[in-house]
């Protein structure tokens, strides 16, 4: 019997992928962090790394591994993997996008409602008893309000379609304009911040995006504004957002993902106008699975010598 291809997996893989995967490769759990011996022996025999969309795949890594063919990230993100050495080596890079467009659109109209609504504040002024000594200070209307989407990709639309259904006004800033969408373009951030009550950020992370949100952004989003952040920490100046939340520069924010996770500065925690979320757009059982079958089928195609169903945009011809 031929032997199955050799995979690493660079991340804490669900064990609704582990285990299909241990059924199709000889399976190498994160060896290269567990077991430099073992890794430096099974090194020469990996064709296939296996991530999520959280997992640094560096050209350093790449450059241990000479039979390296495709690089599978359970993930729309692919922010962490050098795709430029990849291609210089022939590995192609696929993701997940689309499955979680819903989850992560969902979980950003969440946010949205829970800071603006405090949710939070309102479940615990019922829990510690507090009720019967009065109501909850007043809280901000989100319906009708302006949404700036910093991003207008897949997931960036299924935002606008949900905040449609709350007579929102919407509006977006993005690499280029997009003509065929009924939306405001902005050329900036900045300038998306000064005309909206919810600037949502949903843009790729990487080198092009880091620390779009800054401190005069913040400022243009002004004080009765609120930074809702659905797509990576690093798109964030995240000492400055605590200094605007601290200052009152802005009114709120409420975050999925952070600067360095699974980290998060006691400043930003000890804040009362934040809600904190640990990375959970797409964190439910319907989409999980969804995008570790596609995580599975990528490399399932690229061994059967078929086309992926989602190599990423760099990686297609
Ligand atoms: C997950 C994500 O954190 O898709 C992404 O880019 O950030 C998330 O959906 C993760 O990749 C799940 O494996």
């Amino acid at each position: 019997m031929a032997s199955l291809p050799d995979l690493l997996t660079v991340a804490r893989l669900a064990p609704f992928l582990i285990e299909p995967l241990q059924g199709a490769f000889t399976v190498h759990e994160r060896l290269h962090e567990l077991d430099t011996a073992a890794f430096e022996r099974a090194a020469p025999r990996i064709r296939a790394i296996c991530g999520s969309g959280e997992s640094k795949v560096s050209a350093e890594l790449m450059a241990r591994l000479p039979k390296l063919e495709i690089v599978s990230i359970m993930g729309v993100g692919y922010d962490g993997v050098d795709v430029a050495a990849a291609k210089a080596r022939g590995v192609m890079v696929a993701h997940t996008p689309d499955v979680l467009n819903d989850d992560v659109a969902d979980l950003a109209l969440a946010l949205m409602l829970n800071i603006a609504r405090r949710i939070p504040q309102a479940d615990q002024h019922v829990r510690l008893g507090q009720w019967p000594a009065g109501p909850m200070p007043l809280a901000r209307k989100m319906s009708g309000s302006r949404l700036g989407l910093v991003g207008m990709g897949r997931i960036g639309q299924a935002i606008a379609d949900r905040a449609k259904a709350f007579g929102m006004t919407i509006a977006y800033t993005a690499r280029s304009a997009r003509p065929g969408l009924p939306y405001a373009f902005h050329a900036t951030p900045r300038a998306l911040a000064t005309v909206s009550d919810f600037l949502v950020v949903i843009t790729p992370g990487g080198a092009a995006t880091r620390k779009l949100i800054d401190a005069e952004v913040l400022r243009a989003l002004g004080p009765e504004g609120y930074l809702v952040n659905v797509a990576r920490g690093s798109v964030v100046d995240e000492a400055a957002l605590v200094t605007a939340l601290q200052q009152g520069v802005i009114a709120g924010a409420a975050l999925d993902v952070f600067e360095n996770e699974p980290n998060v500065p006691e400043a930003l925690r000890a804040l009362p106008n934040v809600v904190l979320v640990p990375h959970i757009g797409s964190a439910t059982v319907q989409t999980r699975h969804a995008m570790a079958a596609r995580a599975f089928d990528n490399l399932q195609a690229h061994f059967a010598g078929k086309p992926l169903p989602s190599a990423v945009r760099e990686c297609q011809q």
